[in-house]
């Protein structure tokens, strides 16, 4: 039997979302359970121990310590508890896996955080076995009442700024999922969900789970494949019967794809989703300049969609400063893609006009002030406001009495909305 201490470094994610479906050490709780049930020891921390519980550590006596990481550009995060953990257990032997260490070069991750050994890809093994969930403490503020699931690994496409297909490079993909299923939440972090050749047989699983109120939501993670939606009624019904909520869409290539991209969203409001509900990711700070992004933004704007914008970062890029408030930033600070023309006012103007966008969307309005969402506008003339009809009349009315307004179909770029 050997000892193996699993450690999530401490990631800078704000508390709030410690355990959020959306950071969870996964991977570390399968490779708890293969662990396990091959007769180990395991022991789960997150990041470096404080007193009280470096003696619990300490008493483990750990043989191997083995650490996940995450985006590249969290390594220096990897790096502290791998000194951390080095300078508690000398003896022990260090083992790095995750993202991180898929996307970089062995050689340098190991000279990097000082660790003993590097691992490469997912852990064919562990991917047999359910998450060990009860690893978690469950007083913090998102309770584990939600799972992870794969029903597939890899991508067959071969986005050039997509890291999955060095990360996960054979498509797997299984054929059921039933057997899985312990929560009503369910959260996949498939890549290419739509893109199993199963997809059909497993949301017919989960309709089935779904009637019975065995499940309550799915959610995909990386959003679907639209190209897979287009004219596939059959297949949007299924996702809406399957209680798919948030469905989200990519649109990463140029504005003249737009005609592809409302008959995908097409699909899912004929499926019964209101397009408030319906997410577009684009990335953006890439090859597409940012007037074109702004031409993508206003045609979201008409479809009345959401936008998840997605800041490009090369894949091997090691840090990342961006501090939305801040003036000034450069490609010292975090990735600027300045060969298609973007800069650091472009990068963060265009992530403003998202931002006020989706609020516009969600909240039914033609109009986004931030003077409003402030509160920094007296009441009286808030109830004036909410009166007026007419956008003309409501424009006038803030103009005259300087409350900050922006629209959302004027391309932005250089005035602080
Ligand atoms: C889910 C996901 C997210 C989620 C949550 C991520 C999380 N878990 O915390 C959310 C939605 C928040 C997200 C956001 C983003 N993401 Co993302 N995301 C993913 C995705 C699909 C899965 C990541 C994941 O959590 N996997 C779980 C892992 C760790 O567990 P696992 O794989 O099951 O673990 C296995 C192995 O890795 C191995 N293993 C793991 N650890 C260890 C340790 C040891 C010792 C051993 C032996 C083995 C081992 O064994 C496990 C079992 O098989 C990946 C794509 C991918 N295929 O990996 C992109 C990915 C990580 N994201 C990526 C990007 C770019 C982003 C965004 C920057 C997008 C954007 N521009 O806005 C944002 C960043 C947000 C931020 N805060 O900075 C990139 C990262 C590139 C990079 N430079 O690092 C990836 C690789 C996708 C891509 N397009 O290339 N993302
Ligand atoms: S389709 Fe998505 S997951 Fe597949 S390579 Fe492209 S960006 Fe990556």
């Amino acid at each position: 039997m050997k000892k193996y201490l699993l450690v999530e470094p401490n990631f800078p994610i704000p508390a709030k979302s410690k355990n959020h479906h959306n950071f969870l050490p996964i991977g570390l709780l399968k490779l708890a359970s293969y662990l396990r049930e091959n007769g180990n020891k395991v022991k789960l921390v997150r990041g470096e121990a404080d007193s009280y519980r470096l003696v619990a550590i300490k008493r483990f006596k750990p043989t191997e310590i083995w650490i996940t990481s995450l985006f590249t550009y969290w390594a220096r995060h990897v790096k502290v508890v791998v000194q951390y953990y080095k300078g508690v257990f000398p003896k022990a032997t260090i083992v790095v896996g995750g993202i991180y260490a898929s996307l970089i070069d062995k050689k340098e991750v190991k000279k990097y955080t000082g660790c003993d050994k590097v691992y490469q890809g997912v852990h064919p093994k562990a991917e047999e076995y359910e998450p060990a969930y009860d690893l978690i403490e469950n007083n913090n503020p998102h309770p584990v009442d939600y799972q992870i699931i794969h029903a597939s690994r890899g991508c067959k496409r071969r986005c050039s700024f997509c890291g999955t297909w060095q990360i996960e490079p054979a498509f797997i993909a299984k054929d059921t999922i039933e057997g899985e299923i312990i929560y009503r939440k369910i959260v996949f972090y498939d890549n290419n969900f739509l893109m199993n050749p199963n997809v059909e047989d497993i949301l017919e699983e989960l309709i089935k789970l779904k009637q019975k109120k065995e499940i309550l939501w799915c959610e995909s993670q990386s959003g679907f494949d639209g190209r897979l939606l287009i004219n596939n009624k059959k297949l949007g019904s299924m996702l809406k019967q399957a209680g798919f909520r948030y469905p989200r869409i990519a649109w990463d290539g140029p504005y003249s794809e737009h005609q592809n991209i409302s008959k995908q969203i097409n699909t899912l409001t004929q499926a019964g989703y209101s397009a408030e509900n319906i997410y577009v990711f684009m990335i953006y700070n890439w090859d597409i300049p940012c007037n074109e992004m702004e031409k993508k933004r206003i045609k979201c704007w008409e479809w009345r969609v959401q936008i998840s914008d997605c800041r490009f970062r090369p894949l091997t890029q090691l840090f990342d400063n961006y501090k939305p408030r801040k003036v000034g930033q450069t490609n010292e600070d975090y990735y600027i893609h300045e060969e298609a023309g973007w800069d650091d006012d472009l990068v963060k103007q265009f992530r403003k006009n998202v931002r006020s966008q989706n609020i516009c969307v969600r909240q039914g309005v033609d109009i986004y002030s931030r003077d409003l969402e402030l509160k920094k506008v007296s009441p009286t003339k808030v109830k004036k406001l909410k009166k007026m009809k007419s956008r003309r009349m409501k424009i006038n009315f803030m103009k005259k009495n300087e409350i900050s307004y922006w629209i959302p179909e004027q391309a932005t770029y250089r005035i602080n909305n």
